[in-house]
């Protein structure tokens, strides 16, 4: 049974591992405390939680002290979750110097805000060893390691030697993209292209988001390492590296839960009236580049200015989640939006009416179900997009509205689901007529769309995903296992 893997039927143990712990420690006099955070790849990896047991390996967020360490490590224990202490400075330049400045901008196909430094790739080099390290403590033969993202490419060929010399050739190592990887074109200026292939290339599992994602990785390894690939996999030092494609998902029963609630109830119910007669539409992002938000500012303007008669009678909430603010392009970011907003606001609100309402700020899950719940259009306008669970969670949360979902094309989602409006968010009046074209839809046609989105969201979970990842690699691995012991 593929959802019994790391629980006691089950001899392999499961190790999760991803740049940041999904926790926030706090420390209150002598005693430490401990709460989930939130963010994509914790809402996924929680939904999996459900189906299997594991260990979460990460780092916590920053270098606590030695004193310290032994009762936040035993703390986190308790919670299946083991700490990658990196000092401070490490931590800053690999996480914000290399993978936030460079792999992120490049691989949303913004390499005008790469910036190329030794330092960061010095310091990306001693965090992936700093995780090759503290791993080796941690896992056993026969153990699935399963990686997270690009903040941690390095990693599978520097847990593969360290535990090859240890003799431990049974570990089975994982490796998952949670963003696009971008076509060999752009990949290729990447200064330290090579290594970071090869980087990946020890695990034995490749996974991403959408068929070309994975397709443009592929060539990647052909055009710049020179190596035979199949559609599925890629040939490296004498192995098979396996490459496959796994949309993530989100847990549905969390939103159909929660809408449930009388708190829930009672804040839709406070929205309702307040937008008593007005249509809303909702964004909701992590205030990143990527999310296309000026584009969606841009797109409303137009919308307005092309059918006036919606003046008053449409409102865009927006909000958007402060994230990487000690980023330049992110500081830039936000004054442009907030440019936006006034300039919009001016020229179109009235002492009555705000067409657009900003909230800088991230909002509780009972305002965030509320907000989803009470929408007629959700509008994602992402420049570039792994994934994009937003648009999961907005359609998990409309089964009495049957709302509208307008979808970048740029946004992995895109692919999969069927029944949204799929627009090209570099188009403005495209992204408008679109808008328009969702106010003014038919119940009949909104249900039918909604009808075939929900399938889909409620089937493909992450949970969902998870499982299919690590049947996966055990699958592969047993066949090459099989294989050389003939
Ligand atoms: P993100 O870029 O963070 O994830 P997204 O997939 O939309 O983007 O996930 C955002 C998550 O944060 C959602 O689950 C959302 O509910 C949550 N969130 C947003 N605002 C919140 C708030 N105020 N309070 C609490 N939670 C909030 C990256 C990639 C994506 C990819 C995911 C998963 O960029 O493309 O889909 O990882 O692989």
């Amino acid at each position: 049974d593929e959802s019994e893997i790391g629980t006691a039927g089950d001899p392999s143990r499961l190790i999760v591992v991803s740049n940041r712990l999904p926790v926030t420690l706090a420390q209150n006099g002598n005693e430490w405390s401990f709460k989930l955070s939130s963010g994509g790849l914790v809402s996924a990896l929680s939904g999996l939680k459900r189906e299997m047991s594991f260990t979460w390996v990460g780092w916590p967020g920053k270098d606590f002290g030695e004193s310290d360490r032994q009762k936040i490590n035993s703390l986190l224990k308790e919670n299946s979750c083991g700490a990658v202490y990196l000092d401070d400075e490490t931590a800053e330049l690999y996480y914000n110097g290399f993978a936030n400045s460079i792999l992120w901008p490049l691989f949303h196909y913004h390499p005008g805000e790469m910036i190329f430094e030794d330092v960061a790739w010095d310091a990306y080099q001693r965090a992936n060893q700093a995780f090759a390290e503290s791993l080796l403590d941690q896992v056993q033969d026969g153990d699935l390691v399963w990686i997270q993202d690009y903040h941690l490419m390095l990693l599978p060929r520097m847990l593969r030697k360290l535990l090859d010399e240890r003799g431990l050739h049974s570990v089975k190592i994982g490796w998952f993209l949670h963003t696009p990887f971008p076509s060999s074109e752009l990949y290729r200026i990447l200064p330290v292209r090579r290594e970071i292939l090869e980087g990946v290339l020890a695990a034995d599992l490749l996974g991403f988001h959408t068929y070309d994602y994975a397709r443009h990785f592929l060539s990647s390894c052909t055009r710049i390492l020179g190596l035979p690939s199949a559609p599925n996999s890629v040939e490296c030092e004498g192995r098979v590296v396996h490459v496959g494609t796994f949309p993530i998902g989100i847990d549905p029963e969390k939103f159909a839960e929660a809408l449930k609630t009388p708190e829930v109830q009672g804040r839709l119910q406070e929205f309702e009236q307040k937008f008593k007669g007005t249509r809303v539409v909702v964004g909701v992002d992590r205030l990143d580049y990527i999310k296309g938000v000026p584009q969606k500012f841009l797109a409303f303007e137009h919308f307005l200015t092309q059918h006036p008669e919606h003046v008053g009678q449409v409102v865009l909430v927006q909000v958007a989640v402060p994230s990487r603010g000690d980023v330049e392009e992110y500081k830039q970011l936000i004054s442009n939006v907030n440019e936006l907003v006034g300039r919009i606001n001016g020229r179109f609100g009235t002492v009555e009416y705000t067409p657009i309402h900003f909230l800088h700020k991230s909002v509780t899950f009972t305002e965030l179900v509320s907000l989803y719940a009470v929408s007629d259009v959700c509008l994602i306008t992402s420049t570039r997009d792994g994934m994009n669970l937003v648009s999961y969670e907005y359609v998990a949360s409309q089964q009495q509205r049957h709302g509208v979902l307008v979808l970048s094309e740029f946004a992995g989602a895109a692919q999969s689901l069927n029944g949204s409006l799929i627009i090209n968010s570099w188009n403005i009046e495209e992204v408008a007529d679109a808008m328009y074209q969702a106010l003014s839809m038919s119940a009949e046609q909104r249900a039918a769309n909604f009808n075939m989105l929900y399938k889909y969201v409620t089937k493909y979970t992450a949970a969902y995903w998870g499982v299919s990842f690590i049947s996966e690699l055990k699958r592969v691995s047993q066949a090459a296992d099989e294989l050389a012991q003939l």
